[in-house]
């Protein structure tokens, strides 16, 4: 087999135990590779209604057929296990070293069963696995353990670790790698703290098996190149995720105070020309010529790196519009391992539910200082506000009742990330189906939308650019395993993936084959709610009542007064589940699911609940 290793490692902290396993071709071009792989992997061998915190929980680590080979942008990795946050199948993705490392150790997919009985790291190097003591990182933000792990290591070493809020098992923490990157949205890093696993350090020293080596380094290179020259065209790198905010401010999208609002007169002062000038250094994720990760010093002259997400969430989501204090925000979520967009959308809920009097408290929106207090009760589930909120807002909103679940701003228990969209339908039914809960890296319809389509519109025309746009980010780009950004933002074309594949693999793939082992994957994830969720229903895929809400419309500017409309958006949700093939509960027929050579699935899925 060309293109794959053709080997998953496969390592038990329990009894500190490995193997290497082999997979065969069949399973390779079924899946292709990233979130292929782990959904598929993770399907077949863990059991439905385990505790996502226990030990029969897995972590995948998966890797594509191009990731870690020189070409735009390939130095990505897929996080992988049951959600905590969210109680089915949830991912990540994230750039680090680990994505050429573990592919040069041999091995495409990286699975962790069992716990350790005291904290260890990994220490992958080819056919070597060490269980380390990680005593000297426990209880550390991942700034200290990254150093640690440098000086012991080198700095040539992949690796991904977690800080203290993955320890504490917060639902929502990530896992971090040491090129400033973190992934792993719905609670992966928590998955990694039950494991007490600190951290996973991978080195190798393999080639990585290619068809044609030459033809796939000539494409890298002119790949490489061609990236950096759209993006010194484009000047996107200049500003860029944080480009998005002002215009996401000027059409009445931006999340202000727990999305309560749509815009705001101090949203310039943490734009991306703000960021641009308070500049200190770029980063940027291995095999990559568009360095997008632009760091500032925070409040306390720390380094912190803003991207759109953080910036958006962590700063108008709670009314702070001071970019320094943003940056200390988002440092201390960096430090602690917390996700960006879940830790400031719960800051901003709770807020919310103080001012609503369902919560007790004494955090108000614009506290940044305050803020920063809470994002350690919540790191390390101090006190009773702190564990509570460490349970992500839709959770802590059972709690509080007074229907304060109504403004808990997320889809099946995953935080949204920052467009506010209750005037903007298609995004909202993007976040309301993306495959792992509210995550706009499925599908960012919004510009498409907003740009060159009727934003009033509940059209099916917008149902099929969210099915397209998930194929493209939710499908290719996670299976392959390569950044998005350099089509999405600087016109890189898709038709150059199917090339890298080619060389690298062999096969003669167009992007129809590729749609399609997105639709299985997507297909999929779908059983894997199923399966838990088994009285699923198509409430599942509708976004936070209040951006239905008359009362929570916009009370001036060109949407003034208008919200998501339900009978509407209940008839748009149709047309992405007739164009997909789903029933009216938003499953897979046993048609679709047949059509996709998911016959085994189905029928395993079947002994939970009932398939139409
Ligand atoms: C992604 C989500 C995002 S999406 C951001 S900013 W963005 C937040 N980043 C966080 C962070 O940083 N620190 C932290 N403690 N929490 C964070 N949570 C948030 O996580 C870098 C880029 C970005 S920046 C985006 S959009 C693109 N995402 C890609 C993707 O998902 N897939 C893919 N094939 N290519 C992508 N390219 C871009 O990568 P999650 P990253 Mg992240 C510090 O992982 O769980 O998917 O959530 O991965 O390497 O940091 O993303 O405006
Ligand atoms: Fe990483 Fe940004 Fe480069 Fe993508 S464009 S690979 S997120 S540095």
């Amino acid at each position: 087999m060309k293109g794959w290793t053709g080997f998953i490692l496969r390592v038990n902290l329990t009894d500190k135990t490995w193997k290497k396993e082999s997979f065969t071709e069949e399973f390779a071009q079924k899946w292709v590779g990233g979130r292929g792989f782990a959904s598929k992997i993770l399907f077949d061998e863990l059991k439905p209604g385990i505790d996502a915190l226990g030990p029969e929980n897995k972590l995948v680590v998966a890797l594509g057929p191009i990731a870690g080979i020189p070409a735009p942008n390939t130095g990505k990795v897929v996080v992988a296990a049951k959600s905590p946050l969210t109680g089915f199948y949830g991912d990540g993705n994230l750039g680090s070293n680990v994505s050429s490392q573990l592919r040069k150790a041999g091995y495409d997919v990286l699975i962790v069963e069992g716990a350790a009985d005291k904290p260890v790291y990994l220490n992958i190097e080819d056919d070597k696995v060490e269980f380390l003591d990680a005593a000297e990182m426990w209880g550390k933000g991942t700034y200290f353990s990254n150093e640690w792990i440098y000086k012991k290591h080198g700095k040539n070493a992949g690796v991904l670790n977690i800080g203290q809020a993955g320890e504490n098992k917060v639902l929502f923490a990530v896992i971090r790698s040491l090129e400033g990157r973190a992934g792993g949205r719905p609670g992966i890093g928590a998955v990694m703290g039950s494991k007490l696993l600190k951290a996973i350090v991978v080195k190798g020293t393999r080639q990585i098996p290619q068809a044609d080596p030459d033809l796939m380094r000539k494409l890298g290179v002119e790949g490489l190149k061609k990236a950096r020259e759209l993006d010194q065209k484009s000047g996107w790198s200049k500003q860029s995720t944080n480009a998005v905010l002002a215009w996401c401010n000027e059409v009445n999208g931006l999340p202000v105070q727990n999305m309560r609002k749509t815009s705001h007169p101090e949203a310039h002062k943490i734009d991306g020309e703000r960021l641009n000038d308070a500049r200190i250094a770029t980063y940027g994720c291995p095999s990559c010529t568009m360095h997008c990760g632009i760091t500032i010093h925070d409040d306390e002259g720390r380094e912190s790196e803003l991207d759109y997400e953080n910036i958006g969430m962590l700063g108008p989501n709670v009314n702070v519009f001071d970019l320094k204090k943003v940056g200390s925000l988002n440092y201390l979520c960096d430090d602690y391992g917390l996700d960006t967009i879940s830790a400031g959308a719960v800051l901003g809920f709770y807020a919310d539910a103080i001012e609503h009097g369902a919560a007790q408290g004494d955090f108000k929106f614009g506290d940044a200082d305050k803020g920063k207090t809470l994002l350690w009760d919540i790191a390390t589930r101090k006190g009773e506000t702190g564990s509570l909120l460490a349970d992500g807002a839709l959770k802590a909103a059972k709690v509080y009742g007074k229907n304060s679940a109504d403004y808990a701003m997320q889809v099946k228990g995953l935080e949204m990330a920052a467009y506010n969209c209750k005037s903007i339908p298609g995004q909202a039914l993007a976040f309301g189906v993306a495959a792992i809960g509210g995550h706009h890296r499925e599908a960012w319809i919004i510009t498409f939308e907003l740009k060159f389509s009727k934003r009033e519109s509940y059209g099916p025309e917008k149902a099929a650019k969210v099915i397209e746009l998930q194929r493209i980010r939710g499908g290719l780009f996670e299976m392959l395993v390569a950044c998005r950004f350099p089509w999405v933002e600087v016109g890189y074309e898709l038709e150059n993936y199917p090339k890298f594949f080619n060389a690298v693999t062999g096969l003669d793939w167009t992007l129809e084959n590729f749609w399609t082992a997105a639709d299985r994957a997507y297909s999929m994830i779908k059983l894997h709610y199923l399966r838990e969720f088994p009285n699923v229903t198509r409430k599942d895929d509708y976004p936070p009542a209040v951006w239905f809400d008359k009362a929570n419309a916009d009370t001036e500017g060109p949407q003034k007064g208008v919200v998501l409309e339900y009978d509407k958006y209940d008839s748009l949700l149709q047309h992405y589940y007739d164009q997909r093939g789903y029933d009216r509960r938003g499953i897979p027929t046993l048609e679709t699911l047949k059509k996709l050579g998911l016959e085994s699935e189905a029928a395993a899925a079947g002994k939970y609940a009932k398939l139409n």
